[in-house]
């Protein structure tokens, strides 16, 4: 990579910080409607809009610029199924006995359950692998840093790209996940993170009455 620098520049004009309130406040409001959301319908997407939505989640700050994720896209109707099968394998466990009364309990309000009919009807699945290390060319490795914040933020990145999109998606933990690495093929440096099923909602789509947390409890200041 270069070593030269270019001048920065904004993606606005300065605004007036009246102009700056009022976009922050209608961008506040949008955000507050994204929903994740687990009733899918099958109405396909262009694939370009996928890959517009990972070039922007690719554009996330990284560890040193490594970027040490790679998104796979899956919409071949026999590996979503090969996928929702294993998933609900695992989650078949997780319902029955690996998850404690507490997080039973915690989830009841999400009416969840082994079940992953959406990993069949949305018409793309993303399986986020974070690179823990890169294997060169030459098959030499190469250390990346602080590769979960990385990837945690890249993830924020291709949620949001979603739902600015007007589509849907739920941050789906199938744990654990190694089974995605194999169904995929991925390398040894790559391990699963996060399934996101992206599509339109269904007609039918609920999502469960939810309050989030006001500001003043997860806003501290030090004026
Ligand atoms: N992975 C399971 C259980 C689950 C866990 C959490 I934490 C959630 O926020 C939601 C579900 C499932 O997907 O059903």
């Amino acid at each position: 990579m270069s070593d030269d620098f270019i001048p920065y520049r904004s993606v606005h004009p300065p605004l007036s910080d009246t102009e700056i309130i009022e976009l922050s406040k209608k961008h506040n409001l949008h955000m507050q409607h994204r929903r994740s959301v687990r009733n899918f319908s099958d109405q396909p997407i262009p694939e370009e809009v996928i890959d517009n939505i990972i070039d922007i989640a690719s554009s996330a700050p990284s560890g040193a610029h490594k970027q040490p994720w790679t998104f796979c896209m899956v919409s071949n109707p026999d590996l979503k199924k090969r996928i929702r099968e294993a998933a609900e394998k695992e989650e078949y466990e997780n319902y029955h006995g690996r998850m404690t009364e507490e997080w039973l309990d915690d989830l009841k309000v999400f009416g969840t359950d082994w079940h992953k009919e959406f990993l069949e009807v949305a018409p793309y699945l993303i399986i986020v692998f974070k690179k823990s290390y890169d294997i060169n060319d030459d098959g030499s490795t190469s250390k990346n840093y602080y590769v979960n914040e990385s990837v945690g933020i890249a993830c924020g990145f291709l949620l949001q790209a979603i739902h600015e999109m007007g589509l849907v998606s739920l941050t789906h933990t199938p744990s654990p996940m190694n089974f995605l690495a194999n169904l995929l093929q991925r390398p040894k440096n790559e391990k699963a993170y996060l399934l996101i099923p992206i599509g339109y909602p269904s007609e039918k789509a609920q999502v469960p009455v939810l309050e989030r947390k006001s500001l003043d409890q997860v806003l501290v200041k030090y004026t």
